[in-house]
Formats: C-alpha cells, structure tokens, sequence
C-alpha cells in the first residue's frame, strides 16, 4: 500500500460524509462501515474491469437461494493482501482493529452447509479468475439469531443491516420486474464485489431486493386510505424480508415459492436482456456463453421459466427452447433425506404461476411419452413422472431438464445412482457426476487461524498452499520432528486460550484449555445425532460418579447449533443437552473433569473461532444421512482428528489422512441397509451396560423439560416409534457402545502427546483436496467448460 495518507484522508472523508462526525466522536460501528467504503473505492476499478473481461466469453452462473457469507471486512482486506497493513495504519490512527472487526454483523444468508458452500466456491471462482457470478436473494432477515433461555431456544430476528450494508453497491438501471398472478413486483438488484486472494479480479454476487412497482399510491394517500396505500409495498416487499430457517424440511409455503420464482425469474431475465445486447436473437448460442448451476432443487424453477422466456417472449419452439434449457442448466443434489425432497402443491403452482404450471405439464406429457416408447412399465413411469398426485416433483424437474446432476462426496453420488435416484441413473447414466465439497482455504485457515498459516508458511518456505492447497502434503515432511510437533502443540493451546476467553465472556462459563476440547457444531437435527453425544456425556458423568478415581483426562465438550423453529426434537435435543450441562458443570464431586457447554447463536464468526481450537471433531451422523458435511473438512484442515462414522466425506477425509489418524466407528450404510426393517432398539437398551441408565434420564425424572414433555417423545421416538418412523430410526442406541469405545481409544491416544500431535499433522498434511479451489476446478471443467480469465 503506497498511499496510507490517502487511505487514511478517505476513510475520515466518509465518516464526515455518511455520519457527519469526526473520528473521536465516532460509534464503532460508523468506523467499520468508512473502512469498508474506503476499501470499495479501492476496488471499483477493477471490479468494473472483471466484469467487461468476463463478458467476452462464457460464464458459469450460481443460482442459490442462500449465501451464507459471514463477514466480509477480514477476508476481503486479506484476499487484497493488505491485512497487516491496515491494521497498521488504523493502530495509527488510533482504532483497534480487533473491535472493528467484531463490530460486523454477520451476513447470515443461509441455514448452513448448503449456503456456506455457495460462498466457499464464490471465494474460489474469484481467486481462480473464473468467470462466476452468484445469483441469490437479499433477504432483510437473515437466519435468526438465537439465545438460551432456561435451556430453550429463544429466536430473534437478525436485522443484519441495521447499520447500514456498505459491501453491497444497489443497480438501479439493472432492476426487472417480475409478475405473478397476483401482481408485479420490481426486483433491484445488490450487488456484492467477491475479491479474489492474489489476484485483481473481482467477481459478484448479485442479490435480488423485492420491492413494489409503485413506491407509493398518493390516489390513496390523499383518499386518506393509509393502510391501503402501504399494503401494496408491504406485499412486495414480503417476499425478500426473510429467509426461512428450515435446513431439512421442505416448508410448501406460498411466499416461498415467490421466493424461489422472485429470484430466479430476475436473474434469467437479466441473463437474456445482456445476452440480447450482445448476441440479437441468436438463442441457439445461449448455452454457449452460460453455464447455470442449480443449488438443490430451490432454484429448479428456473427451467420452466427459461422455456417461458424463450417460447413466449421471444418466439422459439418447443424443441428448440427445450435443447437450449437442457444444456444451458446443471443440477446439485445435497440430500437424500425423503422430506427434504421438494415436492410443491399443483395448485399452488397453478394459483400463482399458471403459464409456468401449463409448462411444467408439457414437459411431463412428453417425458411420459419419451418413457412410454422406450418401453417403461407404467408403475416405473408413475414412480418417474415429473407431476403426479397432484405435486410437482423439483428433483425429477431438475434431472430431466439438466444436462448433469452431481452428488456431493463419493458415497452420496453412489447413494443416489444406485438407491436414490437408481431409476434416473438407468435412464441418464451420462448425466451424473460426482463433487465432493469443499472449504476455502482462505477463510478456514489463512484468516481464522494466523498462527497455524504463519507455521505453514515457514516451514513449506511459501506462501504457495493458499492457492495449492495440495502442497501441505509437504509437511509430512515433518511429522517426526519433535519441535515441530511441539509448535504445533502450542498453536493449538494459544487457539483454545483464545476461544476459552471469547466463551468465557460470551456464555459465562470458564472453561479449562488443558482439557481435550470435544467439539460438535453444525445445524441440530436426529440424524446428525447430537443426542449420541449427550447419552456418552452422561455415561462419563455416571461413571465418574461410581468412580470418582477414574483415571481420565478432562474434557469440554462444546456444542454449536440452531434448531429450525419448527422442529420440536431439535429443540428437546438443546434442552436435554442443556439439562446435561448444568448437572454436570455444578456437580463438585467431578472436579471439572468434564464440562460442558452449548454457545449461543453459533455462526459463520463464531465457526471462526471453534475450529482452530478443536482437538476433536464431533462427525457422527448415521451412515448414509449426512450428504457430505463440509465442518469435518474446517476441522481437519486446521489439524484435527475426526471421531466419525463412515459417513459422507468422512470416508474421503479417512481415505487422505489414513485410518489409524482418526476414530472411526458405528454401522456402515449395508450394514444399516440389511437391518433396517429387523432392527429393534431395546435389544441394545437392555444389553449394553449404561445405556439404559442414560436413556431412562429422559423420563425417570433426573432431569425438566419445564413440563412440555419434550423429552418423553424423545424416550418414545428412540424405543416406540412415531406414526411415521420405526423406534430409533437414526440407530443412536445401535452405535452407542462403538462410540463410547472411539471415546476410550482417544484419551489413550491423548495421552500420548506427540503421537496425538502427529496424527493432528497427518491430518493437516493431507487435507489438500479439501478445497473448494479443487472442487471448483472440477465444476469449470467437467460441467460448466469455462476458462480462468485474469484481468491485467
Ligand atoms: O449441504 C447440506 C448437507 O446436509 C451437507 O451434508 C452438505 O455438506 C452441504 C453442502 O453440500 N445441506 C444443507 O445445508 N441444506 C440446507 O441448508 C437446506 C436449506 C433449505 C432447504 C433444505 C435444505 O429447504
């Protein structure tokens, strides 16, 4: 940075300017927001540049209802390389940097795995020059916020600009207006720079903002009919106010289908306005200039709606628009669970969207036929057809009308080829591909762990492995050298000294950085089997009282979730593992050898500061359930061990790090496969020692659940079943003894210190394939055929 007096001059320029205050009468969240605003000047041109270099050829787009991008201040000052210097030059000028950049609210635009990966892959599309623009929704409201109270979740409404959102620039002359059956609305769109690490280009994510067509009707103003006059912008402005919380259900709600078709139909209609300014009306070549990614099936709408656009607006035929469709969109599945499966209400489609509904029967009237003369028995074309019971299947739509559909980890995509979506499989076998997800090496270790990166550094001699992430495989170099094991150690132990007093200060509960930190934090839902970690928690804390001399090593078990907040068991999981915590924190006869704590309103900046910090890595969903999870991958990269099942990219991460450095338990998909109908829970609840005793806490009165019987329908749901799954449908009690035994093998393992440090470094060494810039490089080449193009 050659003009700190320059950079300094601006920043004081837009606090007068935008709060009309000098620096020492300044709020601190007014410093953080001139700061941005000096860093956007900084880059307008050469975002500006990026943009007319891209437009030149072809471009992939994302289509993705969330965005889940955390803060932006850090990682851009960072991905501009000037981190160290502006913290400087603030020092100088009297501001601590620390503060300011607490001070941003998190852009929490997603639910989780789904919404991070969207922003993991926007970081490596800029910094690998890549032509790739996010295309998504604005919401108001991001996820929300929670807080504890008593041990229940309370939520609140995260007002995430509140302040103001000074990384966003509003396109007015891009703006679209969308129409439904009930009405127009206008979509203005925001757009945010994504500053790639190393490099001048700059990509966007475009975010659509819903308003109404008419700001303001004064023929009802001066009617005095005020109510009137601001529904029509109320009714506008709903569809962008807030993102639903529901990471695993699908939710059948009106207003979320205007969601899905507000930004999709936006987005499609600026793609063919830009194209048409360049191309005319030569739409046999849009699939030429755009690769659209779909995002699970909440985009899918997209491909009735292109055909829309083509056939009506611009006078294409059928076939014709079909082929541009089919080749223009590619499709990403990232669930196999059964309700997450978006299924939509005929009628609601017919209610709202009725040219896009008459679309979609076309389509199945002549996927049906297709079937029909390949030969299909018609129970195989009832089980395949795109409508039927009066509901609109989005993953056939989206198989059918894409030319690839990928999984997300090995297991998952051979999950889906020969269980899932086996019938799809037979008859598109072309079409599918597998990605294993990943995690930007920047944000995930380079920004949340300094001190790691700067050992890194040091030690491969370049700064290379932020951008080639395979080149930590050099470290292995390392593995039995006993200072480096060492330094590593004592990284470890700063990181968990800094998380201690951040929890410390945020939940009000000290806890003690020699202990091994046990660390579970992802969305809480059954199949990811928090509840496993709770029963174990209170089989140590039972065992420990039988035997007060136990010898074991302390231990924090540390959870991070939110609940969506409609989903009961989720929410009688936290309490539960509320209910553990206090009896286990304030009973002195365990003298702090376990502790447990549950950090409130777990995030993308809290993730920040519990991944450097973890010595174990909590990744126990039943086998088959979790798609790929993306967390174990945060873990490993910042050298930790993962206590796992056999479970999505689990297998991969054990596959890179070897077997004998992490702990691996529990049943495997075939084994679950061929029990599932036999399986019977009490077998396991009567026969292994312990069991019984823990999962008997839920009703035999040791703990309240505040008299919401929360907690008897868990007991019910583990031994009884509900109407509409068998008893322990997740298998918690099948896979409780292995888990407990993984436990023991890693405080034995533990104990030995360099030996654990050793396998914290193997993990490290080998978790190269776990960036997205790998992940991505797969997407350019295999799916959307795009070249990097880097601006000079
Ligand atoms: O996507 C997650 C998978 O559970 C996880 O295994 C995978 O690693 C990750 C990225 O591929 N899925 C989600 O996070 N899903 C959602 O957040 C979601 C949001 C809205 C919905 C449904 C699911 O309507």
């Amino acid at each position: 940075m050659k003009d700190r007096e320059n950079f300094k001059d601006s920043i004081i320029k837009i606090l007068k300017a935008d709060w009309g205050k000098g620096l020492e009468q300044a709020e601190i969240h007014e410093k953080y927001h001139s700061l941005s605003k000096a860093i956007m000047e900084r880059i307008t041109d050469d975002w500006n540049k990026t943009q007319q270099e891209y437009g030149k050829g072809k471009q992939a787009y994302y289509f993705s209802a969330e965005f889940l991008m955390g803060r932006a201040l850090g990682n851009n000052l960072m991905n501009l390389g000037i981190y160290e210097e502006v913290k400087e030059v603030l020092e100088e000028m009297g501001m601590d940097f620390n503060l300011l950049e607490e001070a941003e609210e998190d852009a929490g635009l997603g639910n989780g795995g789904l919404g991070r990966l969207a922003a993991c892959f926007l970081d490596s599309c800029a910094t690998m020059n890549l032509p790739v623009t996010g295309y998504g929704i604005r919401y108001r409201y991001g996820l929300f916020k929670q807080k504890f109270v008593d041990g229940f979740q309370v939520e609140e409404g995260d007002h995430w600009m509140k302040y103001g959102d000074p990384w966003s620039v509003r396109r007015n002359e891009d703006e679209i207006t969308v129409e439904f059956s009930d009405g127009k609305v206008k979509a203005v769109p925001y757009d945010m720079p994504i500053i790639g690490y190393g490099t001048g280009n700059v990509n966007r994510l475009r975010l659509w903002q819903a308003e109404p067509v008419q700001e303001f009707d004064f023929g009802l103003f001066n009617e005095q009919r005020y109510d009137e006059a601001v529904k029509e912008k109320n009714r506008a402005e709903d569809i962008s106010r807030v993102l639903y919380p529901n990471d695993s259900k699908k939710d059948g709600k009106i207003l979320r289908l205007k969601q899905q078709y507000f930004f999709v139909s936006a987005s499609l209609q600026d793609l063919v306005k830009k194209f048409k300014e360049k191309h005319g009306k030569d739409f046999e070549q849009f699939p030429q200039y755009h690769a659209i990614q779909l995002n699970d099936t909440h985009p899918v709408v997209a491909i009735p709606e292109l055909m829309r656009i083509l056939i009506d607006q611009e006078g294409i035929d059928w076939d014709r628009a079909w082929e541009i469709a089919v080749h223009t969109f590619a499709y990403t599945n990232h669930t196999i669970l059964a309700e997450a499966l978006e299924q939509w209400h005929s009628r609601l489609y017919k209610k709202l969207l009725p040219r896009i509904y008459q679309i979609i029967q076309q389509i199945d009237k002549e996927f049906v036929a297709t079937l029909k003369e390949k030969g299909y028995p018609s129970s195989k074309i009832k089980a395949m057809r795109i409508l039927s019971d009066n509901r609109i299947k989005m993953a056939w739509l989206a198989i059918h009308g894409s030319h690839t559909t990928n999984g997300v980890a090995e297991l998952h995509t051979e999950i889906l080829k020969h269980q899932e979506l086996k019938d799809w499989y037979e008859l598109y076998p072309h079409r599918f591909q597998n990605k294993t997800n990943g995690i930007t090496p920047r944000r995930w270790l380079a920004l949340c762990n300094p001190e790691l990166a700067a050992m890194i550094t040091e030690l491969l001699g370049t700064k290379d492995w932020i951008t080639d992430l395979a080149k930590l495989k050099e470290l292995e170099k390392y593995l039995d050298d006993k200072a480096i094991l060492e330094r590593f150690l004592d990284i470890k132990v700063q990181k968990k000294k800094q998380l201690a007093f951040y929890i410390e200060k945020h939940e009000g509960i000290v806890i003690n950085p020699e202990s091994i930190f046990d660390i579970q934090i992802k969305r809480l839902h059954e199949y990811k089997r928090q509840l496993l970690n709770g029963f174990h928690i209170l089989d140590l804390y039972f065992r420990i009282k039988e035997n007060p001399d136990m010898d074991i090593l302390p231990r924090t078990f540390i959870f991070g979730a939110k609940a969506a907040p409609g989903y009961f068991r989720a929410k009688a999981i936290i309490k539960f593992i509320h209910e553990i915590a206090d009896l286990v924190n304030h009973d002195p006869d365990i003298k702090d050898k376990i502790k447990v704590v549950f950090v409130q309103n777990y995030r993308v900046s809290y993730a920040e500061k519990l991944f450097p910090a973890a010595d174990v890595s909590e990744q126990i969903s039943t086998a088959g359930k979790e798609a790929s999870g993306t967390g174990n991958m945060k873990f490993m990269l910042n050298g930790t061990p993962t206590l796992g099942t056999y479970d999505g990219a689990n297998v991969e991460i054990v596959e890179e790090a070897g077997e004998e450095n992490n702990f691996i338990f529990g049943a495997r998909v075939e084994e679950l496969e061929a029990i599932k109908d036999s399986y019977d829970p009490k077998v396991y609840y009567e026969k292994v020692p312990g069991l019984k005793r823990v999962v008997d806490t839920l009703i035999d009165g040791t703990f309240n659940d505040g008299g919401t019987g929360m907690f008897r329908e868990l007991y019910q749901a583990l031994l009884e079943g509900a109407s509409w799954h068998k008893p322990d449908h997740y298998f918690v009690l099948k896979d409780f003894e292995e888990y407990r035994k993984a436990h023991e093998k890693i405080d034995e393992a533990y104990r030995d210190r360099l030996g654990w440090a050793r396998k914290c470094m193997k993990n490290l060494a080998n978790a190269g394939k776990f960036s997205t810039d790998r992940t991505i490089g797969e997407y350019a080449r295999q799916i959307w055929h795009i070249e990097p193009r880097k601006i000079k």
